[in-house]
């Protein structure tokens, strides 16, 4: 995140440049590599964020990350309608409000010299020569003399200084200054303007000073920039931003600090298009004279936006790609105006970074569950993204360990869906459901191989491995018994214990009983079978089954 120092470096100086107000000291090269020493700790981590140092003693301090605000007349697109409503086409000649009777001036649109294209509202005039688009003459009256002029971006942006639209001959007697925030498909007024509101639009008249914070985004309408002897026509952004930060803008924090708590209020200094409804031409002070209506038209040399980018605060630069404006998202946002969350970042849904104290954007953190699952929870007093649901019977942080019961196939790679493999311990000869690394299952007494569902030499499985009493290779009764299922020796006659010892002691110990149990007879076949060495597992139930009957059988037989 933190690429390379100059890199760094250039961030800072662009957040530092990007105050509204220029309310921030700029920072000497040093200073900037001082506070990189300080920062580096804090590269690593993810909460990526802009910082600067602020214009006190305070030291470095977390700084809102936007980018630079610029003038965007330089990337607007003007388009003005109606059709024909720029002169020249066919060429006409006008007067001046000034001086009336003087009608030399000429628009001609195929004269370089002459013509008077929409574009000069937005060019760089040089060497003082002041150019402008200018419109027909109200020629038609008394129709009116309408034009719209469309200032397009097609994106967000937010408004950080005055708008100034300049007047060539004159500010309209009555006009609108619309705003879209949805790309150019709905439209609201932004402020009205007109000598006479109550007349123009039925509105009483206001000015920005007029407004309290609690109405501060209140769409009014105002006689100052209506009088046609000036040139400027003001959407007072400054005087806005005074209501909160002072007049001299030196509280910026109480302005930020509404633009984080008031609902409406980011979003009013927020637009992707503007529109200028230019209503009626300036008149001079006078009532439209018939007799000359070669006077009455628009002409606009200039229109300063001063904004920024708008990127929800997830962003210190904005690019021109494609001939469209777009965010250079941080934070791992993605979207032109950085307003969604980058592709696998999903632990924590999308929201708007801050301004102050401490950016508390969407510091998103890589969703890393390798393949097992697709959504991650974000554990806000640990500080730690987990995966969430791992699926293939995982677990852990990243999915990345086998759950209780299953181990990790070594040969498959970690996202395989069958990497882990179930241990299938056995559940009477296992100590317990899990096995080792390598699928080894942790055997009890007598049981032996990975799952521990066989048995040991000299052991029989009866729910499990139990050692044989008596069988025919170690344990062979004595005194010509026969050995029962590896359980008991039937003794022969005037022989009793356990292995047909007749040792008394030993039948005591061995809990013989007396009478002497009766000779053996030839087993049933089907207990014979039982009597198998091996471990059959799935004769399991069979012998617990047949146990009892064996032993009744061989009292009785
Ligand atoms: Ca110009």
């Amino acid at each position: 995140m933190f690429g390379s120092s100059s890199r760094r470096t250039q961030r800072l100086t662009l957040c530092f440049c990007s105050s509204t107000a220029g309310l921030w000291f700029i920072m000497s090269i040093s200073h900037v590599l001082a506070l990189l020493a300080l920062l580096l700790p804090w590269g690593r981590c993810q909460f990526d964020v802009c910082r600067s140092l602020r214009g006190s003693k305070a030291g470095p301090e977390f700084y809102a990350c936007q980018p630079p605000p610029t003038n965007m007349k330089e990337v607007m697109q003007i388009r003005v309608d109606p059709p024909g409503i720029t002169c020249g086409n066919p060429p006409e000649r006008f007067c001046t409000l000034e001086n009336p009777y003087l009608c030399s001036d000429e628009c001609d649109a195929s004269s370089p010299d002459l013509s008077h294209p929409p574009q000069l509202m937005g060019d760089r005039e040089r060497g003082g020569l002041i150019t402008y688009w200018q419109t027909i003459t109200w020629s038609r009256f008394p129709e009116p003399l309408l034009a719209n002029i469309t200032l397009t971006w097609n994106k967000s942006l937010e408004v950080v200084d005055d708008i100034v639209v300049t007047f060539e001959y004159g500010r309209p007697t009555s006009m609108v200054l619309e705003k879209s925030i949805d790309k150019g498909v709905t439209w609201q007024p932004y402020q009205y303007y007109a000598d006479d509101c109550l007349e123009a639009f039925g509105m009483s008249p206001k000015r920005v000073t007029d407004l309290a914070p609690s109405n501060i985004t209140r769409v009014i309408c105002t006689e100052q920039y209506s009088r046609w002897e000036e040139k400027s026509v003001v959407f007072e952004v400054r005087a806005r931003f005074g209501v909160f930060a002072g007049p001299k803008l030196i509280n910026m924090d109480a302005l930020y600090t509404r633009m984080e708590t008031t609902k409406g209020l980011r979003d009013f200094f927020t637009f992707t298009n503007l529109r200028l409804r230019l209503l009626r031409p300036a008149l001079g002070g006078t009532y439209v004279q018939r007799d000359n209506l070669l006077k009455y038209f628009y002409a606009i040399s200039n229109i300063d936006v001063f904004a920024r980018c708008k990127c929800n605060l997830h962003a210190s630069q904005c690019a021109l790609r494609d001939a469209t404006l777009q965010c250079e998202c941080d934070h791992n946002t993605a979207g032109q105006d950085c307003q969604s969350c980058s592709r696998e970042f999903t632990s924590r849904t999308w929201r708007p970074g801050s301004y102050l104290p401490l950016p508390k954007g969407t510091a998103n953190a890589y969703c890393e569950c390798n393949g097992h699952s697709n959504r991650c929870s974000y554990i806000d007093f640990i500080n730690v993204v987990t995966c969430v649901s791992c699926k293939h019977n995982t677990r852990g942080q990243n999915c990345q360990y086998c759950r209780l019961g299953y181990y990790q196939n070594a040969s498959l790679p970690l996202t395989d869906e069958n990497v882990c493999v179930e241990c299938e311990c056995h559940a009477d000869g296992s100590v317990s459901p899990r096995c080792s690394d390598s699928g080894l299952c942790q055997c009890k007494d007598g049981a032996t191989g990975r799952r521990c569902d066989s048995c040991l030499p000299g052991y029989t499985w009866r729910g499990g491995g139990v050692a044989n009493v008596c069988d025919g290779e170690r344990l062979v009764c004595r005194n010509g018994g026969t050995c029962v299922d590896f359980l008991r020796c039937v003794c022969p006659e005037n022989f009793t214990g356990k292995h047909s010892s007749g040792d008394s002691r030993s039948l005591q110990e061995q809990n013989c009983l007396n009478p002497p149990l009766p000779p053996p007879r030839p087993l049933h076949p089907v207990l014979s079978t039982l009597s198998s060495p091996s471990c059959p597992l799935n004769n399991k139930g069979l012998s617990y089954l047949l146990f009892p009957l064996l032993l009744w059988g061989s009292r009785t037989l």
